[in-house]
């Protein structure tokens, strides 16, 4: 079981990014900008809201270990292997001396990205071991002046990205720095309950160090600040506005903290679905760490990155995808071919994807994402239908349909039944994909797609209530209670009082299963089940309990394994609108976890 203080340090991590984010959620207390320094945000903006696509670099000591300390596998990520096997800042910087890694080749990494079709790189100058990966004056605790391969990292990264035009982003670790006494995170050198000044590390250390990384490298896209943890407003502030004083046109990550970044950082690995309303961006690990270790095997194949990259960009999101090379300077071979397939997808399919839209419908489709452009829709299939793809719902005339990638043409009907409100197109399509990841088909429409947003049955009989977009009653005030993070998961739903009810339409009658598809915790670690539900609608009640009736796997966030629970049967006898409200009788909560509701799924009954 996860302990309770990692359960909090998950929540409050998430929730700078997920509750404001749903139309169902409350508001959120805001930093409300002025006109003025709203346009400047706007302008810093441009680049990254047509980007989609970067690439993500943890590098640093850390790679020279690749998980392993003194012949013990250390679990957990690679670059906190310093924290996660308590090594002595005296003994970690010992590492410095095994740093030399004469396979860097800074032009090699950033071809791969740009063939990959990354926009732009984001790479550690600094994590939280506080190691800088440049030439820093201010520290000589550094990858010039402490290592023997003294050259600058960051210098040739910078040319490198200028000759391929990408833009060239540091991460940096503002408040998490092992290797100094006032700052926060390194309680084995030093007692956790130390006295800190904080302040002095922010202004002798990591103010200096973030005007180097803007002063000396050219235009930087932006700073990606990271785990604000105990960072005051004030603090966060004062940083903001350095990077915006040094350079006007550079972002800043969310995740400086107190919701004062120029866009939103997503939970790690959390693949958003539903409308977003901010700018934003999702980092996600190829295997399941950042930094290099040579024991992690667990790559997300090429078709789950394909599909992670749609759905953000049907959720007008940048999907940042991370690579971690070796201590010899080689991105891992494993990486490298993936990104080369991304890449070969993406060059046949790019008009889908760079300054695409998002997709008009609230909700997501059985056979895969959609994008738009105006006068386009962009059907990603990544599940292939048999017998024709059927969209409810499209109210624009559709002039052409066409596989993107070949401009082959498709034969298609289209019709409105005016009494229910309902429109059908009818795609022909061949037997098999032409593309093994996402094929995409193009739909030629006059102007912005118009659609109707009401949740639907789908062509296959099934009806989807997402949770996130289920209207919400009894919540309790403030921050409390039921939330959604940033998957539009139900969490810390623990009190009865809240449900939630939901309007859809049924387009054949017939008899339903209902069931409740709830999520584990991250990497399946914990559940909460045992809850009784009463679902009302269509004038009947069915009353049942949570309990593991049957998984499954989303798979654009194949870390949270669904369980799927029986709620009872259904009988609708009309086509038509029907409301559908979902009241918790009794909630499990003892694990903190409570009602982890993804959504109520209606399923036609085998007769
Ligand atoms: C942080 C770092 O601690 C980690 O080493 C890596 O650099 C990653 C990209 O960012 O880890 C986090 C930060 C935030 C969340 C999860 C892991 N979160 O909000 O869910």
């Amino acid at each position: 079981m996860l302990p309770a203080k990692a359960l909090r340090c998950v929540l409050a991590c998430a929730f700078a990014f997920s509750a404001a984010h749903f139309h169902t959620a409350r508001a959120q207390t805001s930093n409300k900008p002025d006109a003025a320094a709203e346009a400047e945000r706007d302008r810093r903006l441009k680049w990254f809201r047509e980007a989609r696509f970067g690439m993500m670099i943890h590098w640093g000591l850390y790679a020279v270990p690749a998980g392993e300390w003194k012949g013990k596998l250390i679990p957990g990520l690679g670059e906190w292997i310093m924290n996660r096997a308590k090594i002595p800042v005296a003994e970690y910087e010992q590492l410095t001396q095994q740093f030399n890694p004469a396979a860097f080749d800074a032009d090699a990494w950033v071809r791969l990205a740009r063939d990959a079709g990354m926009k732009y790189i984001v790479i550690t100058s600094k994590h939280h071991d506080g190691f800088a990966m440049y030439h820093s004056r201010v520290s000589r605790y550094n990858v010039y002046d402490a290592t023997p391969f003294k050259r600058d990292v960051m210098k040739e990264l910078a040319e490198a990205c200028r000759k391929y035009g990408l833009r060239l982003c540091f991460y940096y670790s503002q408040t998490q720095d092992w290797h100094e006494r006032d700052a926060v995170g390194n309680d084995w050198d030093w007692p956790a309950d130390r006295k800190r000044d904080f302040q002095r590390y922010l202004d002798e250390k990591v103010k200096p160090q973030v005007t180097e990384l803007l002063t000396n490298y050219g235009p930087i896209g932006l700073i990606w600040f990271d785990t604000p943890r105990d960072i005051t407003r004030e603090q966060s502030k004062e940083l903001v506005d350095l990077v915006h004083k040094l350079q006007p046109d550079c972002l800043v990550s969310g995740r400086v903290g107190h919701g004062l970044g120029d866009y939103d950082s997503a939970g790690d690995n959390q693949i958003s679905v539903g409308q977003v309303r901010r700018d934003w961006e999702t980092p996600v690990t190829m295997n399941d760490t950042w930094g290099f270790k040579r024991d992690d095997q667990n790559w997300k194949p090429t078709g789950v990155l394909i599909r992670q990259l749609v759905q953000v960009s049907s959720r007008g999101g940048n999907y940042l995808l991370n690579v971690g090379p070796t201590a010899e300077g080689r991105i891992p071979p494993q990486s490298a071919e993936r990104l080369t397939q991304v890449g070969r997808w993406l060059k046949a399919n790019s008009e889908s994807v760079y300054g695409a839209r998002p997709s008009p419908f609230p909700y997501e489709l059985p056979w895969g994402i959609i994008t738009t452009k105006p006068g386009r829709v962009y059907l990603h299939v990544f599940e292939w239908p048999k017998g024709g793809l059927v969209l409810y719902g499209l109210k624009s005339k559709v002039k052409k349909a066409y596989f993107l990638s070949n401009k082959t043409g498709l034969k298609f009907t289209q019709q409105s039944d005016a009494a229910l409100g309902h429109d059908a197109l009818d795609i022909q399509l061949p037997a098999s994909a032409p593309d093994t990841y996402d094929s995409v088909i193009a739909l030629e429409v006059a102007g912005e797609p118009q659609v109707d947003t009401m949740l639907t049955q789908q062509p296959d009989g099934t009806i989807t209530l997402p949770a996130h977009l289920g209207e919400v009653h009894g919540a309790a005030s403030g921050d409390e209670g039921l939330r959604f993070d940033t998957r539009g998961v139900a969490e810390r739903w623990t009190n009865r009082n809240e449900w939630l009810s939901w309007d859809f339409r049924v387009v054949r009658p017939g008899a339903y299963e209902v069931l409740a598809v709830t999520s584990e915790q991250k990497y399946g670690r914990d559940w909460e089940g045992g809850h009784e539900l009463l679902v009302e609608s269509a004038g009947q009640r069915l009353q049942a309990r949570v309990e593991r009736d049957g998984k499954e796997v989303d798979p654009a966030n194949p870390y949270w394994p669904y369980v799927v629970s029986k709620l009872g049967r259904l009988r609708v006898d009309k086509a038509g609108r029907y409301a559908l409200s979902l009241k918790p009788q009794t909630l499990r909560s003892e694990k903190k976890l409570g009602l982890t509701l993804v959504s109520v799924r209606l399923v036609p009954a085998a007769q």
